[in-house]
């Protein structure tokens, strides 16, 4: 079993911070939990999956962030402890029942993680979730280290509790990624009991209409804002350090590491006061305005956007200080985008205190060093991902005449990368308005790339726009269709769209991880479950063309996609091949290996094909790496020339 069901109170482990995370939940007593995966969050749920049949609670891979948070809120109502976890962008598919469930709040306690990705390692955006907290009203703690990961977790269920409302624990890639030593502490469980009482301290406390209506119990969340603010001033997670000038930096989460270190390389811990905060919304007012009073100048180093920084702004304006605040507002002392580190960190203290730049040149030089040498790399498919195939097959059947300007909507998955470009050839901007641009690698197939769910619904608003440049079509994976395409697929149907929409089925959600989804055919858990076929949903949402296709027949799938092209509505293709990786993980190999006869005449076709396992050459023509090869025969199909074969028919 996982260490963190293991471990006795006391024990020291180092664990990523997403599992210390899990960990603080399992002390909390933590009875629910439900979560849609999402990088660099998933590890949370992962850890927790492990343990919960053997700890008897229950955990879900949910199809969404939506259904997974309404799933703990509704557990929560029951006076059960409830935890949803999910990355920044998960949050934002929420937000629809997290600005209204603080109206009548939550009787068990009700945590949610978000882990923010700033520096986008894994996201479409950096957004910076804790201020959906402040526009929500509910408290919002940032963990600097991974022991407070997990103490602060434990925590916020208690502190839901006591104020009868949602909190959120706000997390970044840096925390969530990276290991740590963690004393662990006591398992406890909620002091409240199950049940459910429909008017518990309010009349139809969760029916935000019922009796006395929204702006009642919006009312009645306002008067919990002055135990929010006792609660921050009391939180054992803060830290005021004076300091011998009228300086200070105020930080919190995994800005206050920087900070630490920054203020020790640079000689500055004693000169310069320290104050982190451990709740980042709403901060401590009484802490915060004596450093107002008793300094001149401030840093607030903050990883995200200036959220504490707004807020300490807010604080010396009311009360008519005079001090100066640096920090991403006003005279940015740090940059608004990336990730934050201990060089910026280094370099804005630098400025502030006036001291001569460049102490830290040695690490400066080591990084320019060190980027020399790296040679860039693309982002690549696995050997033998099926996504290879029907990416062969749709260009294939769109064409690639001279004076057409197809769009190929993307979506979120490992079929994303179809849309990263090859790196180190940057493509010349232009004004035209209209410009054909052939994509002759895999890699430059996808021209709208955003956020789950999107594509579908893009591709009608290019249709409804009257585009007949070029073929309209829009694809996504099995978890991306569950997630957040059947609405727009739908939509389509509803209203009459001609729309071609490629739905590559690889059974996992892959990219983040091969959790399960409802096309795997097991929970979460690994229990066996119902496989939903996507074709068996289209057809119900009244999808007329449906075709499931074996994206490694590249005939058959581009004959499919051709038939979708000329078909006058909406036409869904389903491409069916399991994700390589899992097969290689099953069964250990897949086929033996291809190679490359002399019959080769060196035209570079194989290469448009995007699978890493092909190199290629002037000189040397092309050849197939026989370690990351799988046999999986699409390049052997596609080679104009017949000089790809089984590695055994060469010999
Ligand atoms: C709102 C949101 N939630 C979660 C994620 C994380 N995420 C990225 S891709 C993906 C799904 C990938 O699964 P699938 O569509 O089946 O494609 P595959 O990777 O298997 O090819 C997820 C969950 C995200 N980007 N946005």
């Amino acid at each position: 079993m996982h260490p963190i069901a293991t471990g006795a109170p006391g024990d020291r482990l180092l664990l990523l911070g997403n599992e210390a995370i899990a960990r603080g939940a399992i002390e909390a007593g933590v009875e629910v939990v439900a979560a849609y995966p999402g990088t660099p969050s998933s590890e949370i749920v992962e850890a927790l999956l492990q343990v919960s049949t053997e700890l008897g609670f229950y955990a879900e891979w949910s199809v969404n962030e939506k259904v997974s948070f309404e799933l703990a809120v509704g557990a929560a109502l029951t006076g059960v402890r409830s935890l949803a976890t999910m990355k920044g962008a998960g949050l934002n598919v929420v937000m629809d029942m997290f600005l209204t469930l603080p109206y009548g709040g939550t009787r068990g306690g009700l945590v949610v993680v978000v882990a923010d990705d700033p520096g986008a390692h894994y996201s479409s955006n950096e957004q910076d979730s804790r201020f959906a907290a402040q526009w929500a009203m509910i408290p919002c703690l940032e963990p600097e280290s991974h022991q407070e990961a997990k103490d602060m977790t434990k925590f916020a269920f208690a502190l839901s509790e006591r104020l009868e409302l949602p909190v959120v624990v706000r997390t970044a890639t840096r925390l969530s990624h990276s290991s740590g030593v963690v004393k662990l502490g006591e398992v406890e469980a909620s002091s409240l009991g199950p049940g459910f009482n429909k008017h518990w301290k309010l009349a139809y406390r969760w029916n935000v209409y019922g009796p006395p209506g929204p702006p009642a119990k919006h009312e009645w969340q306002l008067a919990r804002l002055p135990m929010m603010d006792q609660e921050s001033e009391s939180l054992a997670f803060n830290e005021l350090r004076r300091g011998s000038e009228p300086v200070a930096v105020v930080t919190c989460g995994t800005g206050a590491a920087y900070v630490r270190e920054a203020l020790r390389d640079l000689g500055l811990e004693d000169r310069l006061w320290l104050f982190k905060t451990g709740m980042v919304y709403p901060i401590p007012a009484e802490m915060s305005l004596e450093v107002l009073d008793q300094c001149d100048q401030i840093l607030v180093v903050e990883e995200g956007d200036p959220l504490v920084e707004s807020q300490l702004r807010v604080l010396a304006q009311g009360r008519g200080i005079d001090v100066e605040i640096r920090g991403q507002q006003i005279e940015a002392f740090l940059p608004r985008y990336g990730e934050l580190n201990t060089q910026l960190v280094c370099d804005a203290l630098v400025r502030l205190m006036g001291l001569s730049p460049g102490v830290d040149e040695a690490r400066k030089e080591i990084k320019r060093e060190v980027a020399s040498l790296v040679i860039p790399r693309s982002s690549a498919l696995c050997a033998g991902c099926s996504h290879l195939g029907t990416y062969w097959a749709l260009r294939q059947a769109m064409g690639e005449q001279a004076d057409a300007v197809h769009i190929a909507n993307g979506d979120i998955g490992c079929y994303e990368q179809a849309g990263y470009g090859v790196k180190g050839e940057m493509p010349e901007p232009s004004d035209a308005p209209m410009a054909h641009h052939d994509s002759t690698i895999l890699y430059d197939f996808l021209d709208t790339l955003y956020v789950m769910g999107s594509g579908v619904s893009m591709a009608q608003g290019q249709v409804r726009a009257g585009y007949t440049a070029g073929e309209v079509v829009a694809v996504a994976g099995d978890s991306t269709f569950f997630h957040a395409c059947m609405p727009g697929l739908l939509n389509a149907v509803w209203n009459g769209t001609k729309l071609t929409f490629v739905v590559m089925d690889n059974f996992w959600t892959s990219m983040t991880g091969h959790q399960a989804c409802p096309a795997t055919g097991m929970t979460a858990v690994g229990q066996p479950a119902k496989t939903i076929l996507i074709e068996d949903v289209a057809r119900s949402l009244g999808v007329e063309f449906v075709e499931v296709v074996d994206p490694y027949d590249l005939r058959g799938t581009a004959g499919a996609i051709q038939r979708a092209l000329a078909f006058e509505g909406v036409a869904v293709v389903v491409t069916r091949g399991e994700c390589m990786l899992q097969i290689l993980r099953r069964e250990r190999r897949y086929r033996e290996p291809y190679t490359v006869t002399d019959d080769c005449v060196v035209c570079g076709e194989c290469v448009k094909l995007g699978c890493p396992a092909i190199t290629f050459s002037e000189e040397e023509g092309a050849g197939i790496d026989q370690i990351l090869c799988v046999g999986c025969d699409i390049c052997a199909q596609l080679c104009p020339c017949g000089a790809i074969v089984p590695g055994e028919e060469a010999e």
